[in-house]
């Protein structure tokens, strides 16, 4: 009898050793398979950007920018494989894609740098008290980004509404009002930002819009993808929606090489570049005397300078609130439908 008691106890022990083990052992495995918490990072959604308006403290000749957000990018080609479960290594990540061309002007030969970029309105505006550094995630990718030396600038404040056609009305440009003043794109409205339909005399003739993919040296591009003509939105530049072209520049400014040291927190085996700015080393631009307001920056442009045709891929764009970080849009995560078309 005792001899069977102490054998069924050394079953019991051996049973809970094991699950012990087991439970161990599952714990690793979760550990190691489940994957971060990616969530889609705001900033690298096309349809939230415009056009930048000209930067003030520039006398650079403006290029052009083409942004979309590209398919063939899997989270793999990004992140070390160690942070991805198996499903994301083959899901593909939604990333601004932005292929930057040097102005018409500048003369092959001369090393003059070009500028262009993108803005957009904050619905909720940054409060720079509240954040303690930006993060800036930027994909280097021998195949689409040529090796050479990029400076971004992120402005952050009151900035210029005046992207399209700047100096030439004192209102915004805008689509709404060409049928009816009501909010509503009635037919005939979505003509672009010139306010002239192709094929009518003055038409803007880069600004149709087409959603169609071509493929330069492998990856996809959507030349056509930044239109105002034809886009199915009611496009404008009374980007917050006042009833005014606001003019004022009175912002904060940051700025980076893309290719340098400074500011460089990691690069991973990927060629991931994550960069982190502290918050206050800003500079102060304005062209007036009112000041910025650093608890409402409602604008943000960011722009490059640039001295040959190249590309950027931004990953993520994040301002960081350390007591506050599960608030914060810190990470990224692969689109749901997102794509360049959306
Ligand atoms: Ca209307
Ligand atoms: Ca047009
Ligand atoms: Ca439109
Ligand atoms: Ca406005």
């Amino acid at each position: 009898m005792n001899n069977l008691f102490s054998k069924t106890k050394v079953k019991r022990k051996l049973f809970v050793f094991i699950f012990v083990i087991f439970i161990l052992l599952s714990c690793e495995n979760s550990e190691i398979t489940s994957p971060p918490n990616f969530e889609v990072n705001p900033f690298t959604h096309r349809p939230h950007w415009c056009f930048a308006s000209k930067p003030f403290n520039t006398n650079q000749p403006k290029g052009s920018i083409n942004y979309f957000n590209s398919q063939d990018f899997l989270m793999s080609y990004v992140f070390e494989d160690s942070l991805l479960s198996d499903i994301e290594m083959n899901e593909k990540i939604q990333l601004l894609r932005s292929k930057l061309t040097t102005s018409s002007i500048v003369s092959p030969g001369y090393i003059i740098k070009s500028w262009s970029g993108l803005m957009q309105y904050l619905e909720e505006p940054i409060n720079l008290s509240e954040i303690d550094y930006i993060e800036c995630q930027i994909l280097e990718n021998a195949d689409v980004f040529p090796d050479i030396p990029i400076i971004m600038h992120i402005d952050l404040g009151r900035i210029s509404e005046d992207f399209y056609r700047p100096g030439e009305n004192a209102t915004p440009d805008k689509e709404d009002g060409i049928v009816n003043l009501d909010g509503l794109m009635d037919q005939g409205e979505d003509i672009g930002l010139d306010r002239i339909a192709s094929g009518k005399i003055g038409d803007d003739q880069y600004d149709d819009f087409d959603n169609d993919r071509i493929y330069v040296n492998g990856f996809e591009e959507y030349p056509e993808i930044n239109g105002t003509e034809g886009n199915c939105r009611l496009d404008t530049e009374d980007l917050n929606n006042n009833g005014m072209l606001d003019l004022t520049n009175s912002y904060i400014h940051y700025s980076l090489g893309l290719d340098c040291e400074e500011y460089l927190h990691e690069i991973n085996s990927k060629g991931l570049r994550t960069f982190r700015i502290p918050v206050d080393v800003y500079e102060i631009v304005m062209d007036s005397n009112i000041t910025p307001d650093l608890q409402n920056l409602a604008y943000l442009r960011t722009w490059f300078e640039y001295p040959e045709d190249t590309y950027v891929i931004l990953i993520s764009l994040n301002f960081v609130d350390i007591d506050n970080i599960s608030n914060s849009t810190e990470i990224i995560k692969p689109p749901i439908n997102s794509g360049a078309k959306e």
